[in-house]
């Protein structure tokens, strides 16, 4: 089926003349698409003079619809819209008329294309002439713009959109009933599609973003719908230009919001669903794992400051159940008559069983100085009893249930070793760096789960585990991002 190019002319003076407007694009919409529309005008009528302003407007359409099947489309919807037979030129709430139809010449008793007066009206070339300049008349051979030049556009008012609002006073600038500033007020779940370039083309990611700011104490709200507006604009921006990466898109996002709300401090955190391609460690096979890639950023309009971090799902084996099986097998081997050393030597060859878990990790880490995701979730990874594939064939899942077991993990030592990963894989970040590692582990013979983190700059955590000595005071995110 192909599409054709429909150019339509709307009026209406009765009743919610910009409602009845609206609502017939809307209408439309079942059956073709809108590719454009103009600005509204309040027109003097023409014809039959003693009635109502008329409020015009001129849009482009893209249609599978004959122009038979339009035109009844069209009457379908003045009929649905409350428009009554009367007669010619007589007020109504909606009028929809086809000007052209690709470059299509029709003359039938009851449809002319071109519309048969569009070449001498005012109401309706001028709002054509705002979306289709350029467009020739198939009969007279003369562009839209020609023809405007030919007729006077007196009695053709631009108008704005609007409604019969009285925005006298802004709620939200007004005084709060209790005046206490708030630390974080905003939007949280904001779900959007974003575009992460990362080194190559852009990437399209789902994503999840709340965005605070501060409030002062004399202020009732925060304006809300800046919030989105902010991220439009930005979104619009990165459809053009793709942030590096999802820190850095956090940090615009932060600094455009303290600008927006006039506010001393914001807050951003981004959430995205990254695709990683993994190979399977036994058979080789690619498969694509789903991590979630974690932006956040903080601004006071002259600093901000940013993390990037991951998590990873893994499994985790319970080391202290490891080590109760461990000793029963002992007993069963001694009261086979195998020896003590017998029995120690076939305990340390021989894979021992425990329960286990999915665990899930994060890792961030705060840094002027560039750190990669898809790096961080191997540090994850390496850190729990063994990483996870979608896919194993059954050689690849020996392989991890052996890996599992041969490293034993409690949420503690998971953490434990993101940390000694960390400070060990980056000597080369500054002491303050900031880093938060976090474990949770779905148990599989309870249904709690189990829970371990530490956070605290790079300093302090070089100080506890080269040096050895103890530190109390772990920096907090929130302290960090303050700066
Ligand atoms: N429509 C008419 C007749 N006169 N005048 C204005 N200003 N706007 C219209 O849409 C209009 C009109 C017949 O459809
Ligand atoms: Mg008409
Ligand atoms: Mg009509």
């Amino acid at each position: 089926m192909s599409l054709h190019q429909v150019y339509l002319s709307l009026g209406a003076n009765l009743g919610d003349r910009q409602g009845n407007i609206l609502q017939a694009l809307q209408y439309v919409q079942a059956r073709a698409s809108v590719i454009k529309v103009s600005s509204f005008y309040e027109t003097e009528p023409v014809g039959y003079l003693d009635q109502p302003k008329f409020l015009n407007i001129a849009c482009a359409l893209e249609t599978e619809l004959s122009p038979a099947d339009l035109l009844h489309l069209l009457k379908w919807i003045e009929k649905r819209m409350g428009r009554r037979e009367s007669f010619r030129n007589a007020p109504r709430p909606i009028d929809m008329d086809i000007l052209f139809y690709d470059d299509l010449v029709l003359e039938s008793p009851d449809l002319c294309i071109p519309h048969p007066r569009l070449h001498d009206r005012a109401f309706v070339l001028v709002p054509l002439a705002e979306i289709a300049p350029d467009l020739v008349h198939p009969m007279l051979n003369t562009t839209v713009a020609e023809m405007l030049s030919r007729v006077g556009q007196e009695g053709v008012k631009r108008v704005e959109r609007s409604l019969k609002l009285r925005l006298e006073h802004d709620v939200q600038q007004a005084r709060p009933a209790v005046p206490i500033s708030l630390s974080r007020v905003g939007v949280t779940n904001l779900r959007r599609i974003i575009q992460i370039s990362d080194g190559g083309r852009g990437t399209l990611f789902y994503a999840e973003l709340d965005l605070f700011a501060d409030l002062n104490l004399d202020q009732a709200g925060v304006h809300m719908s800046r919030f989105s507006d902010v991220l439009e604009a930005l979104v619009e921006e990165i459809s053009l230009e793709a942030s590096p990466d999802i820190e850095s898109l956090a940090e615009r996002l932060a600094r455009q919001v303290v600008q927006s709300q006039q506010a001393i401090r914001s807050e951003v955190h981004i959430r995205a669903q990254y695709p990683m391609i993994k190979v399977t460690p036994v058979t080789g096979k690619s498969t694509e794992e789903l991590y979630t890639l974690i932006g956040i950023a903080a601004s006071n309009g002259e600093r901000t400051r940013h993390l990037v971090g991951v998590e990873v799902n893994g499994i985790t084996v319970c080391p202290c159940a490891q080590d109760m099986v461990r000793g029963y097998s002992q007993e069963l081997l001694l009261e086979e008559g195998f020896s003590e050393g017998e029995a120690e030597r076939i305990l340390g060859v021989l894979p021992i069983a425990s329960h286990n878990q999915r665990g899930r990790g994060t890792l961030l880490i705060g840094s002027e100085q560039r750190v990669r995701a898809e790096n961080l979730v191997h540090i994850v990874e390496a850190s729990m009893s063994s990483e996870t594939y979608e896919l194993l064939k059954r050689p690849d899942e020996f392989f991890v249930v052996n890996k599992a077991h041969r490293n034993p993990r409690f949420v503690e030592d998971v953490v434990r070793e993101m940390l000694r990963n960390v400070v060990e894989v980056y000597p080369d970040l500054p002491d303050e760096a900031f880093v938060l590692a976090k474990q949770e582990n779905l148990e599989s013979i309870h249904q709690h789960n189990a829970f371990a983190e530490r956070y605290g700059t790079l300093g302090e955590l070089r100080r506890e585990i080269l040096w050895s000595e103890y530190v109390v005071r772990h920096t907090t995110l929130e302290e960090w991002l303050e700066g």
